[in-house]
């Protein structure tokens, strides 16, 4: 199988997209034989460019419907292992129902967000992750508003696997992706990644990037979140899949079962 089209890519020189494409081409590289059961989906935008650039099978979606489509993927062939990349515009703006909602269902399935903080593909609005006082096109004066936090906000959606990776450490991200890929669950990985063109933050994230070891419990997880430059995977859980409740049902529970599992 080859695992990199001939496609050109025509990303601008020094863009993060590139760290995000040699991190996943590792990963297909370790999964071997099993790369065949890889089916990628992108969503619309720069990142969206990655689906023409690896050899699996491969949906291009619109914008912000990574999520639903991994889901329907992973429920119409258990064999497949569904692989999603999507944009902050993407994942935290326009589909951002799609996210929270998959995060909820924990379907088994691994979505990588290319959080470049901005909308780049129509070069350069402020995304929902873009800092408050970001300056581009639609925020001349500045952005009004505080950043939303991906990794927090999963967390308390109630994702099984959390991660963060910074596009300018290979090694780190491919190990990332590969465990995301192994969890049973819905796992995310919230992808650090510079723009040249429109947000270039290639300086910062590497002075500030640092890797932590996951936290123990949700509260714990959640103050590693708030942390934006603490890399690696912030919090673990094993829970049931959405795809084998879909399919045995689901056990009625009492009353404290209940509230238990939404402590
Ligand atoms: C439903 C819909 N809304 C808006 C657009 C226009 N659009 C195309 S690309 C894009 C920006 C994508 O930004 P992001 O998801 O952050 O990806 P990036 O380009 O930064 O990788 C937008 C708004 C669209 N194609 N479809
Ligand atoms: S506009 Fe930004 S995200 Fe898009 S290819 Fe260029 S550097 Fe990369
Ligand atoms: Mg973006």
């Amino acid at each position: 199988m080859r695992l990199r089209t001939s496609q050109k890519i025509v990303w601008c020189p020094g863009c993060g997209n590139y760290g995000i494409l040699r991190a996943f081409i590792r990963v297909l590289e370790r999964l071997g034989e099993d790369a065949r059961r890889v089916v990628v989906v992108s969503g619309v935008g720069c990142h969206g460019k990655i689906a023409d650039y690896v050899g699996t099978s491969s949906f291009h979606t619109i914008h912000g419907r990574v999520p639903p489509v991994l889901t329907g993927i992973k429920l119409a062939n258990r064999e497949l292992i569904p692989v999603g990349f999507a944009g902050d515009g993407d994942a935290y703006n326009e589909g951002i129902a799609h996210l929270v909602h998959a995060a909820r269902k924990n379907t088994d399935v691994t979505l990588v967000v290319h959080n470049n903080s901005v909308y780049a593909l129509t070069t350069g609005q402020a995304t929902a992750t873009s800092p408050k006082g970001f300056r581009g096109k639609s925020t001349p004066r500045g952005a009004p508003e505080e950043p939303l936090n991906p990794a927090a906000l999963l967390i308390a959606s109630g994702a099984g696997f959390v991660a963060r990776g910074f596009s300018g450490n290979v090694a780190q991200l491919s190990e990332l992706i590969l465990q995301g890929i192994s969890h049973r669950g819905f796992s995310f990985i919230d992808v650090l990644q510079p723009c040249v063109a429109f947000n270039n933050t290639w300086e910062v994230l590497r002075e500030r990037v640092h890797p932590v070891e996951p936290g123990r419990s949700r509260e714990e997880a959640l103050k590693l979140a708030y942390n934006p430059f603490a890399t690696g995977v912030l919090y673990r859980e094993a829970k049931p899949v959405y795809e084998d409740s879909v399919v045995a049902g689901v056990p009625e529970g009492t009353v404290e079962e209940v509230l238990e599992s939404l402590r």
